[in-house]
């Protein structure tokens, strides 16, 4: 074995063949192979050490970087020269120092983790991998492939793994489809996609990563290649799913469950996490293509506190700019924005505002000017400059993938955020184009000083450019958190923004499509997502927008958003009953903003999703893998839309152990499905039995008034839980010095008592002093509670036996006992 440990170089000199003799024939093509698909041959040797490894067939190489227990990733070099080591989702790749062995016998290597074991099979090269029980999770049916590509260079590459029959497939970001992806056949293409429908295919953004089930234990692969890549779980062949790219790298992680959790968990720690937000954009947005001229962004913002619904931000579209020029102001529309922003202000609204990557071609305007003196404008192979037609009319376009073009971009935001502006929205990133749809594929980038035609940046320039208007926004506001919010992206865009799904239709169908898609981002690594809530296009009537409204209360990004063409569509425009129920939906969700904050927190801090699909919490009842109505927002609140006109109820399945009706306070058993009535008021929702769901005072916007007092609603159960809350000072990145409050309840109960423990982490100290407690679903008439001790008598038992009381919030232990 030892002598068989080789470095890289050695191995590479190894292997240089002698050049073969010249052959003088007439015609010297005579001979030369067809291009066609290579697979590997048999690997010869393997070498390494740490957390390197080296496979060989001779020609090709295959690298296996160990990078912890849970996750290994692989690379294939067709000619045995791999590209720079590279990437826009992995900022930096840092192998963990961790005991790994490497063993060879005559039928295959493998390397060894205390969690996962990569084989590589010396009959064929199949690579497959394995848990610490030996349980095999994922194996090539093919060996790794390619083929050359004459035009470009490079090569397509292709891996060929085993599908299995009940095999399962989530993830892959914003594709319009069923939640679970088997059998299907995907591309990753960002594309301007207005209107698309149900199963059109590639949208706006490319999440290379998926999470499969099989037999209870998941695993994800993610193919870290930013060409058009393509995806098929088992679509062409019920026994394969196969990924492959035009180009790069064929280059994946295997990272290990056993549950979807870890993977997700794993996959975060790769890519990042969505830095937390500041807490006014987890509020309600309003938007609109466009609200214009001044008078009408007032009448807007008034409209909300006459109307008493809470609202944190209102969005200027495109019609805010002086013939869609970035940076600039109609002033026709808007004479005096600083005046105007700064009045929202007051009224405690946002203003948040749109730009796109188009910059007009004009040399009286600044930006363009500059951006051409300094050549930051994309380029075609023959050196002209990349034109094409945007909103402005003739366009050049930044190249995000220049780190001196970001930070020019970047700081332009100065004079905005001097005017006001608290949030950007960066739309048209993928980079959309009138007519040709996007760039074509010899624009050159810059591609951060490694390279690349516009077929390998296409997929990471939206996710670039919004990159650049977030740092930049970081730098102006200082200590400030930024909000942004971008169309496009790829794997790694949550370190940088959150998403909406881009131009949907308002339709029955189209609820339930972002239903699934939020699911579905957010178990692919994009947390702050939300749909345009009523459909972009097309008119919805009263039901069907304040069902949305309904379910967008429970999107990690709330945000209403209409086109230009249609009727008017705040919460109030649809009349009673509507209007009542869209302000007490609003109000619920300004009610959880701490439940909602803490799970953004979870997020942030330990790579959770906020929402989880049903599957995520029982991946082992297969009839899940099939589940897509049911999410639960963090671990304790289970909610289900209602996604049909006029359903009096619905079926909805709970996971599981204990939950109450969140409306009712009934218990229910999970484990099963329950009927749950479903009159327009309300949409089924849930609360696992043992939660502390912290709650906020009802206010028009955060920040209205100090929160005096935070309702603790103590959920019952008869087994042991934990619950979280996170509080800080909700705009500032004082949290990265760990100025914040985690406070971590235990809630623990039996037939005749229950305890609260309450115990603290961190340096900040909210302001307001006390806990209004209310305990729900006690099996048992209260005698007496104490609270570290001390008696409390003044306490009330009302509706539906809620017992309720007061004490100050640094409180350690609370007992109730009949
Ligand atoms: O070509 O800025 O998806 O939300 O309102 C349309 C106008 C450009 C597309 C976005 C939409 C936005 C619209 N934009």
């Amino acid at each position: 074995m030892e002598d068989n440990i080789l470095n890289p170089k050695e191995l590479l000199n190894e292997f240089v063949e002698e050049e073969e003799g010249f052959r003088h024939l007439n015609n010297p093509a005579d001979g030369i192979k067809p291009i066609t698909k290579k697979y590997l041959g048999v690997p010869t040797h393997g070498v390494g050490s740490g957390s390197k490894y080296y496979f060989t067939d001779g020609d090709a190489k295959v690298e296996l970087i160990v990078v912890n227990e849970e996750i290994m990733r692989v690379r294939l070099a067709p000619h045995g020269v791999f590209l720079e080591d590279f990437s826009y989702a992995v900022p930096k790749l840092k192998p963990k120092n961790i005991p790994v062995q490497f063993t060879e016998d005559d039928k295959e290597f493998r390397v060894s983790t205390a969690k996962v074991n990569c084989h590589i099979r010396k009959s064929d090269f199949f690579i497959s991998f394995s848990d610490q029980n030996n349980v095999i999770t994922s194996s090539d049916a093919k060996a790794m492939h390619w083929e050359e590509n004459t035009q470009f260079g490079g090569y397509y590459v292709f891996s060929t793994k085993e599908c299995h029959p009940d095999e399962n497939f989530f993830g892959l970001g914003d594709k319009p489809t069923e939640l679970n992806l088997r059998g299907k056949r995907l591309v990753n293409w960002n594309t301007d996609a207005y209107s698309f429908a149900w199963n059109q295919d590639p949208l706006y953004r490319s999440i290379p990563f998926y999470i499969s089930v099989n037999e209870g234990i998941a695993h994800g692969i993610f193919f870290d290649n930013t060409f058009k890549a393509h995806f098929d779980f088992g679509g062409e062949d019920r026994t394969k799913t196969s990924f492959w790219a035009d180009g790069g790298e064929m280059q994946y992680y295997y990272i290990h469950g056993p549950h979807m959790m870890d993977v997700v968990k794993s996959y975060h720690l790769l890519t990042g996490t969505h830095p937390m937000p500041p807490l006014w954009a987890l509020g309600y947005h309003q938007c609109r293509w466009s609200y214009y001229p001044e008078a009408k962004f007032r009448a807007v913002a008034k409209g909300f506190r006459e109307n008493k619904i809470p609202c944190d931000a209102i969005y200027l579209d495109i019609d805010y700019m002086d013939g869609y020029r970035c940076f600039t102001w109609n002033r026709r529309y808007f004479p005096d924005p600083k005046k105007m922003i700064a009045d929202a202000a007051e009224m405690g609204f946002k203003t948040v505002v749109i730009v796109d990557p188009g910059i007009r071609v004009d040399d009286n305007y600044p930006v363009f000017k500059e951006g051409k003196e300094k050549k930051y404008f994309c380029r075609r192979s023959d050196d002209y400059y990349m034109e094409g037609h945007v909103w402005p009319g003739r366009c050049q376009f930044p190249d995000f993938t220049n780190p001196e073009v970001r930070e020019w971009w970047g700081g332009l935001f100065d004079e905005l955020i001097d005017y006001g502006v608290a949030g950007v929205w960066n739309d048209m990133n993928e980079p959309a184009v009138f007519g040709s749809g996007t760039f074509p594929a010899d624009v050159r980038h810059d591609y951060d000083g490694y390279r690349g035609s516009h077929r390998k940046a296409h997929n990471v320039y939206g996710m670039q450019m919004v990159r650049a208007t977030y740092e930049g926004m970081r730098k102006i506001l200082k200590n400030k958190r930024p909000f942004t919010i971008t169309r496009a992206g790829y794997s790694g865009l949550q370190r940088y923004a959150s998403v909406w799904t881009g131009d949907n239709v308002a339709s029955w169908e189209h609820l339930r499509l972002g239903n699934i898609q939020c699911q579905r981002l957010s178990m692919s690594g994009i947390p702050f997502c939300g749909t345009d809530i009523g459909g972009f296009s097309g008119e919805p009537d009263g039901e069907l927008f304040t069902r949305w409204i309904q379910l967008g209360s429970f999107s990690p990004f709330m945000r209403a958003h209409s086109a230009g063409d249609t009727k008017e569509r705040e919460p109030w425009s649809f009349g009673e009953p509507f209007t009542a129920i869209n302000r007490n939906f609003i109000e619920l969700r300004y009610r959880l903003l701490p439940y909602m904050y803490s799970a953004f927190w979870e997020h942030h801090r330990y790579g959770f999703p906020i929402l989880r699909p049903v599957v995520m919490q029982e991946q082992d009842v297969l009839k899940n893998h099939f589940r897509q109505d049911e999410f639960t927002y963090g671990d304790k609140i289970l909610v289900c839309p209602v996604l049909e006109p006029g359903q009096k109820s619905r079926k909805v399945y709970l996971p599981k152990g204990k939950w109450y009706n969140f409306w009712t306070n009934e218990v229910e058993t999970g484990g099963e499905e329950v009927e749950v009535p479903t009159p327009l008021e309300t949409i089924p929702i849930f609360v696992k039995a043992g939660s502390v769901i912290p709650e906020y005072p009802v206010m028009q916007y955060v920040g209205e008034k100090p929160v005096e007092e935070v309702k603790l609603n103590v959920y019952y159960s008869d087994y042991e839980a934990n619950s979280f809350f996170f509080e800080d000072h909700g705009e500032s990145f004082a949290y990265e010095q760990d100025i914040y409050s985690e406070k971590k309840f235990v809630v623990n109960g039996d037939e005749s008592s229950l305890t609260l423990n309450q115990s603290m982490e961190g340096l900040y100290t909210p302001r307001y002093d006390g806990y209004h407690f209310r305990v729900i679903g006690l099996p048992f008439v209260p005698a007496t509670i104490t609270i570290d001790g001390k008696d409390i008598t003044d306490f009330t038992i009302g509706d539906e036996k809620v017992l309720e009381f007061k004490y100050t919030k640094t409180f350690n232990i609370l007992q109730i006992s009949k």
